[in-house]
């Protein structure tokens, strides 16, 4: 709609950046699946992505990290985990502008929590916040809160490093002290039906918010947004 030459049409709405995270074996996998199943059958435009995204020439080397083929710096590895989701900024923001609407499994928050949990002199919580500062934030953080003993107990954990109960503690730990007004926790100690009921309320309701025009955030920046690049010229 056209008034005095201004644009007053009302921008369309852009897509929800729902994050899932937790310890390893917490359901995070299965849950972000199911949902946007959910979603699409529900005509919402929703995609799956993950980080690390292992497919990308940063994400093999952080493959082959985890996976104990290559010992790589602890302070460098974690710049390739950032580095990791630094590449993929300008398609997931393209995603958001498009309408689509973006489920992710993990993100600076496993990124942060994994390095800081090494408890390394000189690699503090805000020293591994740092790299990802800057980044599109997820507009709700679905944490998946299992105790690492239950998690174990789900089949067990795989052999790719930082799959051991101790670690997986430790991470949890510093989680705990990355919850933002962003965070919810979902316990994820009951039926897969109890807490996927749960998620898709959360998810939707973020959803909904975004299709009004809830700015985009900036991760770890206090409330500068991103909305710039979303007002249509
Ligand atoms: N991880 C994941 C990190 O250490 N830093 C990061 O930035 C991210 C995104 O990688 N144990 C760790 C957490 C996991 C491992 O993730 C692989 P997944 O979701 O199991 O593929
Ligand atoms: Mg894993």
């Amino acid at each position: 709609m056209s008034q005095n030459g201004v644009n007053t049409a009302k921008h369309p709405g852009r897509g929800a950046f729902v994050l899932f995270e937790g310890v390893d074996r917490c359901g995070k996998t299965t849950q972000s699946q199911r949902l946007v199943q959910h979603l699409k059958g529900k005509g919402v435009d929703a995609e799956l992505w993950r980080f690390p995204d292992r497919f990308t020439a940063i994400g093999r080397m952080i493959d082959s990290y985890l996976t104990g083929e290559t010992d790589t710096d602890d302070a460098a590895v974690h710049l390739l985990f950032s580095a990791n989701r630094w590449e993929k900024r300008e398609a997931m923001l393209a995603a958001l502008r498009a309408g689509r609407t973006l489920i992710v499994d993990r993100y600076a928050y496993s990124g942060a929590a994994f390095t800081a949990a090494k408890n390394l002199p000189g690699l503090d919580l805000e020293w591994c916040k740092a790299p990802d500062k800057g980044l599109p934030a997820p507009d709700a953080v679905i944490f998946l809160a299992m105790t690492p003993e239950a998690a174990a107990l789900r089949g067990g954990y795989g052999n790719e490093r930082y799959e051991k109960e101790e670690m997986q503690r430790e991470v949890a730990r510093q989680f705990h002290l990355l919850a933002d007004d962003r965070w919810q926790t979902v316990d994820a100690a009951r039926s897969v039906e109890d807490v996927e009921a749960e998620v898709r309320r959360i998810a939707e309701d973020a959803v909904a918010c975004c299709l009004e025009g809830a700015p985009l955030r900036v991760l770890w920046a206090g409330d500068r947004t991103l909305q710039h690049l979303f007002s249509s010229p």
